[in-house]
């Protein structure tokens, strides 16, 4: 059974060109609730871990330098089947091939720089939401 309750980050690329609103809205307007949020930049070492699981790829210290650039906004959304629905709200890793309306479509600069991140399963979910917040139950 899929959870409720999905993470995400609004990725430096995002904030700079000042798309941090409008991808607000749209995360609300199609109906998820934000349950945590916060503004703030990820350390080398954080982007490092967070990103572990791309360490052998040949982008992987572009990667961390674009993931630590610059502020963020981490969150956890609730909705019926989160991790799939925000996964499809915000399109393909490469915005040239993602759907018309979608996040990344509308606002990602290109597959590097793309805009926003969201876990692409409930455990995914579940680790990336504890990495970012802690001290209280969150999933
Ligand atoms: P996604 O699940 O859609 O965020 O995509 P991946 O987990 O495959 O990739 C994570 C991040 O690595 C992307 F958001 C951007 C970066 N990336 C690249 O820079 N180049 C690539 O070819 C693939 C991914």
């Amino acid at each position: 059974m899929s959870g409720n309750r999905t993470f995400t980050m609004i990725k430096p690329d995002a904030v700079e060109n000042g798309y941090v609103g409008v991808i607000l809205e749209k995360i609300t307007a199609a109906g998820f609730k934000i349950v945590a949020m916060k503004y703030t930049q990820l350390s080398k070492r954080d982007a490092r871990e967070f990103y572990a699981i791309h360490k052998e790829r040949p982008f992987f210290g572009e990667l961390v330098d674009f993931m630590t650039r610059g502020p963020i906004i981490a969150a956890i959304l609730e909705k019926d089947n989160a991790v799939d629905d925000f996964r499809a709200l915000i399109g393909a890793t490469n915005p040239q091939e993602a759907a018309e309306g979608t996040i990344r479509k509308l606002y990602a600069t290109d597959i590097a720089e793309n805009a926003v991140h969201g876990a692409d399963s409930d455990e995914n979910a579940a680790i990336e939401g504890a990495f970012h917040f802690s001290g209280r139950e969150i999933f």
